[in-house]
């Protein structure tokens, strides 16, 4: 018989917590994943709580809402067997507006204390290419470099390393925490190509010689904030908790052990700490972050809302395991980790009907995750001289899918920061002007003209499966 679970308290002083670390993007999974981590060495590290700290206007209901309550709320994890468990989250223990007040963020990154600021802006955040070529013309970019204040993540780097190396505040850690391969070297030669834009040379030093980007490897899957949690954890425990976050109970971090200016000790809440993260990294971007990306277009051209709900359609997941097994696997070739394991793992994460992750969140932001979840694998498929097929498939799904939210057929709104650049490549006969650009599929479609023709005939094939009419979409 299952026992009704209890709410896990906090058990340290959380009046004694300082912030040690300032996190950017204080979102659901920042508050599932790190702040879980962090809230576990309290006990005995009282120096590292976190100050928060966010960007963007759109951001400021939540965060409010966090603010509201003093940065404490609850936690609900549910395994694939259904287990549920509750606990309290308390290491969050300032939070700071920037998108209201830029300057009282940037100051108070200026304290010694702070030793670490840590990131979640979402992959399309960073702004760089396949090259990891700063894209300048990006608005972010642009309004950050003109004004010094703005939502772009460089920009607010930039005015904390002005600030520091003015006040002598010592050195500091940048700690990228977002699905990017090699995610510190991105956020270093990012930040570095801004500061440079920005003609800000004193910056760039000082950057060279006091501030550290380690890498990093996170995973838990955390689905948007949802009121039906808020109301269970009123129901169970009398809480009024109105940002309530949940997620699987699988729950990984895996970092590179480079920090500037100490560390709390990690390792006694689990992170596993490594001399190279770049096999996890990749492993991870690449069968999991792909596997999401490469099916959720296809169920939603299916109906699907959940994610769960399309891996459990046995068409859906034959293709999953086909995409993982015969083009994933033998495109990562060595690696230390069992990637078939690993696959199979992942396939019962993505499986568990309990979570309810939905099939917008995982859609949104295609053109900034095809060419960092997805690419890596069509090109080592290239390599081995064999034509991606399986990754052909999904990219067509989404290019369809695409053309499905054009014609206003998808029941949810798409969100895509690039919509603008790649809605005029849904036109009908730009099917090739997609297939061959290079910003998505970098140097394959030249070094392989049987990508392109492939994708074209399954962006038809696919087109008449799920039957776009050509006068529903823009031409
Ligand atoms: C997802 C990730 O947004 C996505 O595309 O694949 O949010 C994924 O759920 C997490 O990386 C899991 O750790």
């Amino acid at each position: 018989m299952m026992t009704t679970p209890d709410l896990q308290r906090i058990s340290y002083q959380r009046d004694q917590v300082t912030a040690g670390i300032m996190h950017v993007g204080v979102g659901a999974f920042h508050r599932a994943h790190q702040a879980v981590y962090i809230d576990s060495l309290l006990d005995f590290s009282s120096q590292w709580g976190i100050c928060g700290v966010n960007l963007r206007t759109e951001d400021r209901p939540l965060f409010d809402a966090l603010k509201a309550q003093n940065g404490q709320y609850v936690l609900k994890t549910i395994s694939p067997d259904g287990e549920v468990a509750y606990r309290e989250i308390g290491s969050i223990i300032e939070l700071i507006d920037a998108s209201a007040a830029y300057q009282v963020a940037v100051s108070r990154a200026t304290d010694p204390s702070i030793r670490i600021i840590s990131m979640t802006v979402t992959e399309s955040g960073y702004n760089l290419d396949d090259d990891n070529v700063l894209d300048v013309s990006a608005k972010p970019i642009i309004d950050g470099l003109a004004s010094g204040v703005g939502s772009s993540i460089y920009t607010f780097l930039h005015a904390v390393i002005r600030a520091r190396a003015s006040d002598g505040a010592g050195p500091i850690t940048f700690l990228c925490c977002d699905n990017l391969r090699d995610n510190g070297g991105k956020l270093r030669s990012g930040l570095l190509q801004y500061l440079k834009a920005a003609g800000d040379m004193e910056s760039v030093d000082w950057m060279t010689k006091h501030v550290t980007f380690p890498c990093s490897m996170v995973d838990r899957i955390t689905p948007r904030i949802d009121s039906r949690h808020s109301l269970d954890v009123k129901q169970r425990f009398g809480i009024d908790d109105a940002v309530t976050v949940m997620g699987e109970s699988y729950i990984q971090w895996v970092l590179e052990d480079h920090f500037a200016n100490g560390r709390p000790p990690f390792e006694q809440a689990g992170v596993e700490i490594v001399d190279d993260v770049e096999p996890y990294e990749d492993a991870k971007i690449r069968v999991l972050n792909g596997g999401h990306t490469i099916l959720t277009y296809l169920a939603a051209l299916k109906g699907h809302h959940t994610y769960d709900a399309g891996i459990l359609d046995p068409e859906l997941r034959a293709f999953f395991r086909a995409y993982e097994t015969e083009e994933v696997i033998p495109a990562i070739g060595e690696s230390p980790i069992d990637l078939e394991a690993y696959r199979d793992i992942i396939e019962s994460r993505f499986s568990n009907q309990h979570i309810g992750d939905t099939v917008e969140r995982i859609c949104m932001d295609g053109v900034s995750k095809f060419p960092i979840f997805v690419l890596p694998t069509v090109k080592g498929t290239v390599n081995q001289g064999r034509i991606p097929v399986r990754s052909i498939h999904g990219i067509a799904s989404w290019y369809v899918f695409m053309r499905h939210v054009e014609a206003g057929r998808i029941p949810f709104k798409y969100v895509d920061p690039k919509w603008n650049w790649i809605a005029p490549m849904l036109k009908r006969g730009q099917e090739v002007a997609f297939a061959t650009e290079p910003d998505l599929w970098g140097d394959v479609p030249t070094r392989c003209p049987e990508f392109v023709s492939t994708l074209v005939n399954e962006i038809e094939a696919l087109d008449s499966i799920f039957s776009v009419q050509s006068e529903g979409v823009a031409g």
